[in-house]
């Protein structure tokens, strides 16, 4: 039985997420998925649009996903690693050297990060579409409106 753990923030959850959980479930048996508490995104210097609960609640409901704990800092692997008698750490390469002390508790592997997609970015296009898309609507009511004041 291999248990493999990963950490992550996981907000707005896209395919790059479900890429690397489905491949990191595929190194083991079980996956268990440390999502970063709110409290710990602020300090990984992100503003997360879900809060933990939701993206906790959505990150455990891919079926690839076995179970779901906080991470609450940059410490607590080790511990977990030994709690849940870890046997692969996995993470993207985006991390690649900077866990590689927990090879002394287990094996650490840094796999490719799925291109072109990222939380950052949709988070700009989800800001773009919101301003560009209240101004169509604004210039068509407008348009409407001078068409109504005509008729009169
Ligand atoms: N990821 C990916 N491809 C993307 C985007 C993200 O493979 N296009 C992977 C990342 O490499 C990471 C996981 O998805 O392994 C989660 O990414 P984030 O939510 O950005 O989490 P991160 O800020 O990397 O947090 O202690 C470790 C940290 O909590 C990691």
């Amino acid at each position: 039985m291999k248990t493999v753990i990963t950490y992550g923030t996981f907000d707005l959850l896209h395919v790059g997420h479900v890429n690397m959980l489905e491949r990191l479930a595929e190194l083991g048996d079980k996956l268990i998925v440390g999502v970063s508490s709110d409290e710990f995104n602020l300090l990984k210097g992100k503003h997360s649009v879900y809060s933990y609960a939701e993206r906790a609640k959505i990150v455990s409901a891919l079926r690839c996903v076995d179970h779901v704990i906080a991470e609450h800092g940059w410490q607590q692997k080790k511990k977990d690693i030994e709690q849940y008698q870890i046997d692969i750490f996995g993470i993207g390469a985006d991390w690649e050297g900077k866990f590689d002390e927990l090879s002394a508790n287990c094996e650490v592997v840094y796999l490719p990060r799925t291109p072109s997609i990222s939380t950052t970015d949709l988070k700009k296009a989800l800001s773009k579409i919101d301003s560009a898309a209240i101004q169509q609507i604004k210039t068509g009511l407008d348009s409407v409106l001078d068409l109504v004041k005509a008729i009169e």
